[in-house]
């Protein structure tokens, strides 16, 4: 048999189909672990595999999908992925259909979220899923298939740990919702800068929708993925008969419909839910005969955020103030550990349009190698920017870089040995774009050409660890015009060399101007000048006025800005209110903006520590319930209307709910000592129902119905349905909130209802879950359907309303 990555080379690959389904249809109770039944009932798994491989599927995954420790103690995890993997086997010998049949390990999510939004630390998740891996190896797989993934940094921890135990090939793939992000709001671009990055052999998607809604999804993966683009959508859209989920497309609609992404280029194929062999049959019978698209090197250089990509396309800006080079202020802040004022930094130079925010915390007395990996943790978690990490310790890029939600820039590699044999494994590895300073052991020479010389040493360096040219950015070196007359006119020179080889280059712009007096209107002219040069990235002040008049000026001069929309909106809401004085530093870090107070400001931008401190300040002179009402309510309303509006995403709704929580937190506290009594407003019950042991979206809802005043009891997962009537009926809620993550589990909640129905007839049932709808809900018999988290507080606050008018 040849190898996975030779085959993958030359063929449609296809994939298998919704195991899980065809686990219900065999009988899998509600409630048992599916993996168990690779012991218990081995010979069914084997069938269900075998109907793969006959259908003409080339990979089939093992039933493992849940397999890891926080299932299963450690001997029977080692007992379940041994016998899944000899299943697979087993059928790959007793099956007809494809010649080259391979198996993969099969690793679906945790189940929890990670932190700062959960509460699993990204390191225990990295070595969760090794664990998991390390079995399969030892057990013989063909290949690791991560899938189903919903959140990027889980993913990343995924990977991570399949790259750090084994030389499989390594697929990767993601579910992403109608709108196209994964829950935690990255875009398919975003997740291929970082999982190419890191050296993922196939990327793609799978799940949560049909091949309908895909669409999108998997024309924003071709164009961007330089690997082979995997598909597995479900069978449609899940629809009710009778108790029974079925999904609405039939086997012919769905080849048809995956056999166009073949034609558009996707390589590996399959299905997810719902999809029987009828399916891989029918997909194999309409894709024969197609040539497999050629696959292309994307040679666009970005870097990714949890969020987003940023492309180097275009002039890029970086934000150069989390620096202390300079700065008493910001010295004195990083040596108390005063995270609110680095924070508070990156959010003004995100307002301010900065693209990429640079990150440099070195500085004497200071512990980079643990404050660094901490900074990037904190902006990380309240801005949605990606990160320039800035350090000449390898111990600490490393630990930044591990811990980094994206792929990011690094700062930086220079022509010394020492340099590249410290941080080119480490751009290998974790993947980013890695900025060049042209200097090397004999210093920064005084030519362009000999810098031009020096980068091209580094870039054919970073090309023997497979470094590819488009990350690697040069940076020429920008020094003061005041101790060298010609040092800017050299720089210039540089770049346009550099940009005449191909190559993308960045300046500290600022640099041109130490030791002068107006600094800014030197930098302006010198940002203009390198602009002119064909700089891809400027490291700036993005709170200088002038930097950004020039920036934007430039844009419109080169056609670079339609109808110089972007140049007028900058200089009608900016130039105004410039003064020119004020401009160059920054007097102060609040983060009060125009209609927020600082309480308010805080929790929409999920600055905790901020929160509590504003509202222990209100406190003074408002009363608990103004605080609320005024302040914590607005500043959630908020956000919870950006995030309705796609806006903001999970992460943010979340950091917001953290803000608002350390906010009540002091109310309490204050309540407590005046002896104020705290009212909530009614209870609810919430439970994910029987079978499911997925309580993400559940947590969620519970944190969110805190922080608005709910009064709730959160009965955990897989709660069955006679423990929840007996909850209400104990309490008196009026109100019960049901959750279902799985297909499996869905019948267990319309299960719980009709139990609460018949014990409980007043209470008011509100459902939800990824894979419901709200037309789902209204068969099952459920009051309202809580699409996110946020309806379902509206949901309550209206039966709290009906509730205190009668
Ligand atoms: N190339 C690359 N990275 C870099 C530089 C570069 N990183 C650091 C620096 N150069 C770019 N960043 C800055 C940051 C601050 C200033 C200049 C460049 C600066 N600071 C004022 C000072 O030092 O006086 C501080 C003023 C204040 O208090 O606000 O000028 O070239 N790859």
């Amino acid at each position: 048999m040849r190898n996975v990555r030779e085959f993958l080379q030359q063929n449609i690959v296809y994939l298998d189909g919704g195991t899980g389904t065809l686990l219900q249809e065999a009988g899998l109770p509600l409630g048992e672990l599916p993996e168990r039944w690779n012991i218990t009932h081995a010979d069914v798994i084997q069938a269900i595999h075998r109907g793969y491989f006959n259908a003409g599927s080339n990979i089939v995954c093992t039933n493992t999908f849940g397999a890891n420790r926080l299932k299963f103690p450690q001997a029977e995890l080692a007992e379940i992925v041994k016998a899944a993997v000899e299943n697979a086997r087993m059928a790959a010998a007793s099956s007809c259909g494809a010649q080259e049949k391979f198996v993969a390990l099969d690793i679906g999510p945790s189940g929890k979220l990670l932190k700062p939004y959960g509460d699993f630390a990204f390191e225990d998740a990295v070595a969760l899923f090794a664990e998991t891996v390390k079995l399969g190896v030892q057990y013989g797989v063909d290949l690791i298939y991560i899938e189903t993934m919903s959140d990027s940094y889980e993913t990343k921890a995924a990977l991570l740990a399949a790259k750090e135990n084994c030389d499989l090939p390594v697929f990767v793939s993601c579910a992403y919702g109608a709108d196209g992000k994964l829950m935690t709001g990255a875009s398919p671009a975003a997740m291929v800068a970082m999982l190419e990055g890191m050296g993922a052999d196939v990327i793609g998607v799978n799940c949560s929708v049909g091949p309908k809604q895909m669409q999108s999804v998997v024309d924003e993966l071709l164009e961007n993925a330089s690997v082979p683009v995997l598909v597995k959508p479900n069978a449609g859209l899940p629809i009710t008969d009778g108790g029974n989920t079925r999904y609405d497309i039939d086997e012919k609609e769905f080849a048809l419909l995956v056999a166009e992404f073949v034609r558009k280029g996707a390589r590996l194929v399959g299905g997810c839910c719902g999809t029987t062999p009828a399916y891989i049959a029918e997909l194999v019978v309409r894709t024969k005969g197609l040539e497999p698209a050629c696959i292309t090197k994307k040679e666009r250089t970005c870097v990714s955020s949890y969020t987003h990509a940023v492309y180097f396309d275009e002039p890029v800006l970086i934000g150069e103030r989390i620096n202390p080079t300079g700065k008493k202020r910001f010295k004195q802040a990083l040596k108390e550990k005063d995270t609110a004022y680095v924070l508070a930094e990156g959010i003004s130079q995100q307002e301010k349009g900065a693209h990429i925010l640079d990150v440099n915390v070195g500085s004497p007395e200071i512990d980079e190698r643990a404050e660094l990996p901490r900074y990037i943790e904190e902006l990380q978690a309240v801005i949605n920017l990606p990160l320039q990490i800035d350090t000449s310790d390898p111990v600490a890029m490393e630990r930044a870089m591990r811990i980094y939600n994206g792929k990011p820039l690094v700062n930086s590699v220079n022509g010394k040995k020492e340099s590249m044999d410290g941080i080119f494994p480490l751009v290998k590895k974790y993947g980013g774009v890695v900025i060049a300073l042209t200097l090397d052991e004999k210093g920064i020479p005084d030519s362009a050409e000999e810098r031009v010389q020096i980068a091209e040493r580094i870039v054919a360096e970073g090309a023997k660890y497979g470094i590819s040219k488009k990350d690697i950015i040069v940076d020429p070196l920008a020094m003061t015009i005041s101790a060298d007359k010609n040092a800017a006119k050299v720089t210039l020179e540089a770049l346009r060399m550099l940009k005449a080889k191909g190559l993308h280059t960045s300046l500290g712009v600022s640099n041109v101007s130490f030791g002068l007096p107006s600094r800014e209107t030197v930098n302006a002219a010198f940002f203009a000048l390198a602009l002119q040069e064909g700089l891809s990235a400027a490291i700036i002040n993005p709170n200088s006025v002038e930097m950004r008049k020039t920036y934007h000026a430039y844009l419109a001069l080169q056609g670079l800005d339609e109808n110089c929309g972007g140049y007028i909106r900058f200089a009608t809401e900016i130039i105004p209110q410039y003064a020119p004085v004020e401009s160059t530093a920054v007097k102060s870090v609040s983060i009060e903006t125009k209609d927020g107070t600082p309480l308010k400001t805080a929790i929409v931008k999920g600055l905790s520590s901020v929160a509590a401190e504003a509202c222990q300040e209100l406190l003074k002179t408002q009363s608990a319930l103004e605080i609320i009402n005024g302040e914590i309510v607005p500043a959630l309303d908020e956000v919870g209307k950006a995030y309705e509006e796609k806006r903001a995403y999970l992460p943010q709704l979340l950091m917001s709910a953290e803000g608002a929580k350390s906010a009540f937190e002091k109310i309490r506290l204050h309540m407590i000592a005046s002896g104020e009594a705290q009212t909530k407003k009614c209870k609810i019950v919430l439970a994910t129902v029987k079978g499911d042991i997925h309580d993400i979206g559940k947590n969620i809802v519970g944190t969110l119905l805190e922080n608005y005043g709910f009064d709730v009891l959160d009965l955990g997962r897989d709660v069955s349905p006679e423990k929840i009537v007996e909850e209400v009926l104990r309490t008196g809620a009026p109100a019960v909130g049901l959750s279902a993550l799985m297909t499996t589990t869905v019948p267990s909640m319309a299960e719980t209802i009709k139990l609460l129905r018949e014990k409980a007839p007043n209470v008011k049932i509100i459902v939800g879950g990824a894979v419901l709808t709200e037309e789902y809900a209204k068969e099952i018999g459920a009051d309202g359907y809580g699409k996110d988290a946020l309806q379902a507080v509206r949901f309550m606050e209206k039966l709290y309303a009906d509730l205190c008018k009668n």
